[in-house]
């Protein structure tokens, strides 16, 4: 098959996502473009499959707001019409999904039909979708995809909650690359960190306000009280020198480390013995996941899709948002005991197995090929 990928190219989770599915179609024997506007941050390699397009979007100083959705609308017709793909499969709905839509009607104008398959990640429906601004835009894209997929039952359902939505959403949720993701002897970097063995928290984000980062701190700050410990701070964005003064005013600046983004996440993880994601909303929570491969338990919040990934007393604990006592507690309670702390580790590992990207890839196949046949039916292709 050959198949258009329509992604963010940064380190978000959506991108991620679109970028590793990708990757692993194209090793299935699928031919695979990217379509957006830089070189997608997971796609470093050469591989005879992979192929990237670039949206390049004008510079003309008419526009306070340069128009990227026409670009793409642009560069979508192109790269279909020459590299003669079968589908397109946009990831985040806003502003790939309608820019599909708008791609598709000029396609049908050199007697080409796409079909578009939407894949929703969260935020483009929990926090902006929902905005007023771009609800019929996203309403109506959603709609006129010729399949649509959610990342969690709780996605899936807050779209059906939210929007008029009149088609079927299938669950599809996001998955693991286990050959990457797994514990690494790491022991040199694990002694740097934590000298006198020292238990290892971690927190990797994108530091947006939804991610809660001052409750990892402030969590960490409680844990801290009782079991000596570190924490990893791995990620940037907004909210960052918030929490390094809120570090300082707790009084916890000399066992918290900020390091920034970072590639190769599963190094750092694998020197863990526990995850914080007090998230206020999360449709997955794949950064969890990506914990759980490497044997990490997780203290998350109940929120979202989260309760899907995170097993209550299994793999780890869910709180309600903002439950920072909570989540103190129940880490402290992981951490105190060294069978039990092994025990959630072995656990959180079986979990994230169930989430192995060799059972989910045949999923999108097996939907990509529904969609395709649909379309044939319908007299479409
Ligand atoms: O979580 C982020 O900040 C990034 C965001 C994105 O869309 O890039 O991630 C969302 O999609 C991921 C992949 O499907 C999910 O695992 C994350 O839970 C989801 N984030 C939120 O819902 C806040």
């Amino acid at each position: 098959m050959k198949i258009g990928i329509v992604c963010y190219p940064t380190f978000g989770g959506s991108g991620v996502v679109a970028t590793e599915l990708g990757k692993a179609l194209a090793d299935r024997g699928h031919q695979v473009h990217f379509i957006t506007y830089n070189q997608p941050a997971r796609l470093d390699f050469f591989s005879a499959n992979l192929f990237y397009h670039e949206v390049s979007v004008s510079n003309y100083p008419l526009f306070d707001y340069q128009p990227y959705e026409l670009a793409l609308a642009s560069r979508m017709v192109d790269v279909v019409r020459f590299e003669k793909l079968d589908l397109l499969h946009v990831h985040y709905a806003i502003p790939h999904a309608s820019a599909a839509f708008m791609a598709k009607q000029i396609l049908l104008t050199y007697g080409i039909y796409i079909p578009v398959v939407t894949t929703l990640h969260g935020t483009d429906i929990t926090l902006v979708g929902k905005d007023r601004t771009f609800k019929p835009v996203v309403t109506f894209s959603i709609n006129k995809s010729d399949g649509v997929t959610a990342v969690s039952q709780n996605l899936r359902d807050n779209t059906y909650e939210f929007f008029e939505i009149e088609r079927d959403i299938k669950v599809i949720p996001n998955f693991i690359d286990l050959s990457r993701f797994n514990l690494k002897a790491k022991d040199h970097f694990k002694k740097a960190i934590a000298p006198e063995g020292e238990k290892i928290l971690i927190h990797t984000s994108n530091f947006r306000r939804v991610k809660r980062t001052e409750d990892v701190i402030k969590i960490f700050a409680k844990v801290i009280q009782k079991i000596p410990s570190k924490l990893l701070m791995v990620g940037d964005g907004g909210e960052r020198s918030d929490c390094e003064q809120l570090c300082r005013d707790l009084g916890v600046s000399s066992n918290v480390r900020f390091l920034g983004k970072q590639d190769a996440i599963e190094e750092i993880l694998s020197v863990g013995d526990l995850f914080l994601m007090p998230s206020l909303s999360e449709s997955f929570g794949l950064a969890a996941l990506e914990a759980m491969a490497c044997k990490v338990p997780v203290i998350s919040s109940n929120a979202g899709g989260l309760p899907e990934l995170n097993i209550d007393g299994v793999t780890g604990y869910l709180k309600d948002v903002g439950d920072v006592d909570g989540m103190a507690e129940k880490a402290i309670y992981i951490l105190e005991d060294e069978a039990r702390l092994a025990q959630f580790k072995d656990n959180a590992l079986a979990r994230a197995k169930e989430f192995d990207l060799a059972n989910i890839l045949p999923q999108y196949e097996n939907y990509y090929a529904e969609v395709l046949e649909q379309a044939k039916a319908s007299n479409l292709l």
